[in-house]
């Protein structure tokens, strides 16, 4: 479950059924367990990644309390060249030291601010496609988490019948809603996976060059493994995704619709019944349809989640910041934990999705956090590879 604008996340300490169930589901399987037994979301459950905004807001933006020496400082880019030609597809992503996090109120995963130095690598240009993720099926005869049958085992008390391949998918309602019902606009779909997106009755039909989705960090991982490459760290994914800027609100500067034109494919409109296209994309978009950013990287904000290879904790970012004056190589915690959701285990995604708007937040941002449980794919979530430059 996302810490995200728009998908399902955490159910609060004060749920302790709905907690209970997830602690018998398991080590995983915390949204895919609540969707497949279509269990509604608890009243009051503001598990949203505006839960808190109002304590947030009435913080101000003032948490300068212990953050890391030279975070005012801007980034060091190191301007030597790259050792020799880009793998196909991939961009030269420099060394460099920059300030990570963002004070952005409504977050409370992001701060502090802290010092990270990331050694150089080169990175895909854009989101794996479903061409691309297509020609390793092909090639490997994979079969993904979505496209097999859920194990009993792993979802105790969902009826044996509920057991089916499937994954999540945004099924927006006919009008308003109130937000703190994510099942009015989430739902487990039989038959959903990243050949039927929306369900067995879609298809990839003119959809090649889109982001493959409805991907858990596992299938990421054996995709990473044929291609060669990795998922980014966290900490890579944010220091690409900025593109050399300082502590910017979005990967092309701090006004969203910088030049008056969108830069991102989010979501305008009503969150979640009217989705008004101003960008001119209702979903995913092809990858690149926007510009790139400084260092090349298409669609770092907004389109798809991407995974990163972190697992999460909210609290990661403060313990960096009192281990010392720079955080070299920041690969994530030894192990996860979500206060939202204590008992599921969840990975690191960056970098929102068609799906994110400013009604919530904006997680597209590149300071933003995302997490995910890793066997949970959605129809938002896709991912990118890194190679290292030895
Ligand atoms: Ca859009």
């Amino acid at each position: 479950m996302y810490q995200t604008d728009e998908t399902p996340h955490g159910n609060g300490w004060i749920v302790l059924p709905v907690l209970a169930v997830l602690f018998a589901a398991g080590a995983f399987g915390g949204w895919r367990y609540l969707a497949l037994k279509a269990t509604p979301a608890p009243e009051n459950d503001s598990a949203f990644c505006d839960m808190n905004m109002s304590k947030a807001k009435s913080m101000g933006t003032t948490h300068e309390e212990n953050i890391s020496a030279n975070v005012g400082s801007p980034p060091v880019i190191d301007q030597s060249p790259a050792p020799g030609p880009a793998p196909d597809g991939m961009a030269w992503i420099p060394p460099g030291e920059f300030s990570m996090g963002t004070q952005e109120a409504m977050f409370e995963d992001t701060r502090p601010i802290h010092r990270v130095a990331v050694d150089a690598f080169w990175m895909d240009k854009t989101e794996v496609t479903n061409e691309q993720f297509s020609k390793f099926v092909q090639a490997t005869g994979y079969v993904t988490v979505a496209e097999k049958k859920p194990r009993a085992e792993d979802f105790p008390g969902v009826p044996p019948e509920k057991l089916v391949p499937g994954s999540i998918v945004f099924t927006p309602p006919d009008a308003a809603v109130p937000l703190n019902d994510y099942m009015q606009w989430w739902s487990y779909v039989e038959g959903a996976n990243w050949r039927h997106p929306e369900g067995p009755r879609s298809d990839l039909k003119g959809r090649e060059k889109h982001p493959v989705v409805h991907i858990a960090w596992e299938d990421a991982n054996a995709y990473a493994k044929w291609a060669g490459g990795r998922l980014p760290t966290e900490a890579e994914f944010e220091w690409a995704a900025r593109g050399g800027l300082d502590r910017k609100k979005y990967p092309w500067g701090d006004e969203f619709n910088e030049g008056n034109k969108f830069h991102a494919n989010t979501f305008q409109g009503h969150f979640p019944n009217k989705n008004t296209d101003e960008d001119g994309f209702l979903a995913t978009a092809p990858v690149g349809s926007f510009e790139a950013n400084s260092f090349g990287l298409f669609d770092v904000a907004g389109n798809v989640w991407e995974w990163c290879s972190d697992w999460y904790r909210s609290d990661y970012y403060q313990t960096l910041a009192v281990q010392g004056q720079l955080a070299k190589n920041p690969a994530g915690p030894s192990d996860s934990f979500d206060p939202n959701e204590p008992g599921v285990p969840k990975r690191v995604t960056k970098g929102g999705s068609f799906l994110c708007t400013d009604q919530y937040c904006s997680r597209y941002m590149p300071g933003g956090r995302g997490k995910e449980a890793p066997d949970t794919g959605t129809n938002h979530l896709g991912f990118r590879l890194v190679r290292d430059t030895k």
